[in-house]
């Protein structure tokens, strides 16, 4: 059985006015040229990165709504996914 792609947290927890800062990792060995995206579909945090096999990337922005957002790859769905919560203290 071929495991499923999966992000290493289905959950973020931060705090709102936070800056957010994602570490975006792309496992996949090199010759499988497999691409995973961090999207949040989200009028307030339009977030879409894109990221080739053994590339890296850092998102940030800035937490200014608080609530529950789905972060999501666009291309494996739907094992690929999680949840940012963003709490008001
Ligand atoms: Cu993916």
């Amino acid at each position: 059985m071929i495991p499923p792609d999966l992000f290493s947290l289905d959950s973020i927890v931060v705090n709102k006015g936070h800056n957010v800062k994602i570490h975006f990792y792309n496992l996949e060995p090199a010759e499988k040229q497999e691409h995973h995206t961090f999207t949040i579909d989200d009028p307030a945090y339009m977030v879409h990165a894109v990221i080739n096999s053994e590339e890296n990337t850092i998102i940030e922005f800035t937490a200014s709504e608080a609530r529950v957002f789905d972060y999501l790859c666009t291309f494996h769905q739907p094992t690929m996914r999680g949840q940012l919560l963003v709490l008001d203290p």
